[in-house]
């Protein structure tokens, strides 16, 4: 691994935003691509001081504190990330954290990437009741939405949104990606979704192959 992503990742763990945001911009500055950025540096971050905290070595403040550095930093990639990709499609996708999760760096990654293969990104927010998603299906016409669910308790949120664009007569209008931390390939079966990604670059590679499906 690159060694200056090793000290974003460490500056992010430190809690340390003024080295952060330095190292994310020496990083760009060295044309390290923002992809790597992303997932090598901030991503794995968030990932190891998720495992800090299951094991008690962390704790909410920091984790707290963390997340809105990773916002920072995001904010300073997302400009190199949506200049150096090639647009390829122009379809609607809807983004939302479902209901009860307030969980949304994963699901503002995912938007990013969808804009740089040119995807017009409707973004919901977090924490978005189902009638909201359906409601913004019926007016907006997505090619495609994904749900991001980031706790075990509010996954079977993701169903219920595929249940009621069943029973609003919209589902056979639109893709549903399903994604998060706990999220996994056999629950996206399970829930009769269309597509699951384990990660942003994989979630952009499962809404091309389902737009260029459904073309
Ligand atoms: Co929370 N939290 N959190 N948290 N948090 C987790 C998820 C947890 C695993 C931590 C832990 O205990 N180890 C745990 C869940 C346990 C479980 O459900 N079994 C947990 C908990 C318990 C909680 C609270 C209940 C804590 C409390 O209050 N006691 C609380 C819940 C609040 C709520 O939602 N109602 C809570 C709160 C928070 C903060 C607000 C402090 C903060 C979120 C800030 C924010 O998002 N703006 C936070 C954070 C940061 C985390 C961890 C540490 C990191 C999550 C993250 O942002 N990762 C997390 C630990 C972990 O995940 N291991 C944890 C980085 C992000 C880029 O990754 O979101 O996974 P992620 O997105 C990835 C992929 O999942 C995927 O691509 C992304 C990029 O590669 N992906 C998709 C995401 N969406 C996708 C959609 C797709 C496809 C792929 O298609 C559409």
């Amino acid at each position: 691994m690159d060694e200056r992503l090793k000290s974003l990742q460490e500056a992010i763990l430190a809690i340390d935003e003024a080295s952060a945001v330095e190292v994310t911009e020496l990083l760009l500055k060295a044309e390290v691509p923002p992809q790597e950025i992303l997932e090598e540096g901030m991503t794995a971050a968030l990932l190891e001081l998720g495992r800090r905290w299951n094991c008690g070595e962390a704790f909410l403040p920091e984790v707290v504190a963390a997340a809105a550095i990773f916002e920072k930093c995001s904010a300073i990639v997302e400009p190199a990330l949506m200049a150096q990709t090639e647009k390829k499609v122009s379809h609607r996708y809807v983004g939302a954290t479902v209901k009860g999760d307030l969980h949304d760096l994963g699901k503002n990654i995912v938007g990013a990437m969808m804009k740089t293969v040119g995807l017009e990104v409707h973004d919901l927010g977090k924490n978005v009741p189902t009638e909201e998603i359906v409601e913004a299906v019926r007016e907006l016409e997505p090619k495609i939405i994904g749900l991001s669910a980031l706790l075990t308790t509010t996954m079977p949120e993701q169903e219920a949104v595929i249940k009621a664009l069943e029973e609003a007569g919209l589902r056979d209008g639109v893709k549903v990606i399903v994604g998060g931390a706990p999220v996994t390939q056999e629950w996206a079966d399970k829930i009769g979704a269309d597509g699951y990604a384990p990660n942003a670059p994989e979630a952009v590679k499962v809404a091309l192959a389902l737009t260029e499906a459904a073309a």
